[in-house]
């Protein structure tokens, strides 16, 4: 059976599918649709009844949340994208959870592109741009300083806040300050293991 995730790369599952192929490992990837086709389905809310993808199955072990899902491949798998000690998955784990609060920041910013009136937006998104910024200086004097977040390194703490980010798109204003983010962001997502998984959100 081994390992399967479900989710459209146009949807958060676009992390884990980043992850497996960094890992180089075989997987399964059911793409499922929104509704009641998919998400919302009998079968797959016996798997996550939360009805949200993406969601991990590792030969019976099911897991939700996509940066959990990657911190757990990064630890099953290994190799240099996993915490090499106990102190860098402490790290990685913080940064982890750093990055689910700015994710959903993030994602509620980029809501407001597709949900407000052109002429309302600014107003409207103001207050989370302003707190984005503020959160975006912090990382930027931590990437001026260290180049990664962990261990100098690329890891899965960098995948993961990197595809939180990717929230951000429509939003450039608020990386604008950040020169060093910028940068360690385009090469993220320039690595091979990225441009293969952003493919499949092509066609
Ligand atoms: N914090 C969760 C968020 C999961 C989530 O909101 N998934 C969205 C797609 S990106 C979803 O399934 N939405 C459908 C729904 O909520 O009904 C994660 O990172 O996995």
């Amino acid at each position: 059976m081994g390992l399967t995730i479900y989710g459209m790369p146009a949807s958060r599952a676009i992390r884990n599918l980043w992850m497996l192929k960094e890992l180089g490992v075989d997987y399964q990837h059911v793409a499922l649709p929104f509704g009641p086709e998919g998400t919302k389905s009998d079968w797959y809310q016996k798997l996550n009844p939360r009805g949200q993808v993406p969601a991990l199955d590792d030969d019976g072990l099911v897991l939700t949340e996509s940066l959990a899902i990657n911190l757990y491949l990064a630890k099953k798998c290994g190799g240099p994208l996993a915490p090499a000690n106990a102190g860098e998955d402490g790290l990685m784990t913080s940064w982890g959870m750093w990055s689910a609060i700015l994710d959903n920041q993030a994602y509620a910013l980029y809501r407001t592109n597709l949900d407000v009136p052109e002429d309302m937006r600014a107003e409207a998104a103001a207050p989370g741009v302003a707190v984005l910024r503020g959160k975006i200086a912090v990382l930027e004097a931590h990437l001026a300083n260290h180049g990664f977040l962990v261990g100098g390194r690329f890891t899965v703490a960098d995948l993961n806040l990197i595809g939180c980010l990717f929230y951000l798109r429509l939003n450039p204003e608020v990386l604008a300050d950040a020169p060093t983010v910028r940068a360690w962001y385009a090469a993220g997502l320039a690595r091979p293991a990225a441009m293969a998984a952003w493919a499949l959100r092509e066609g």
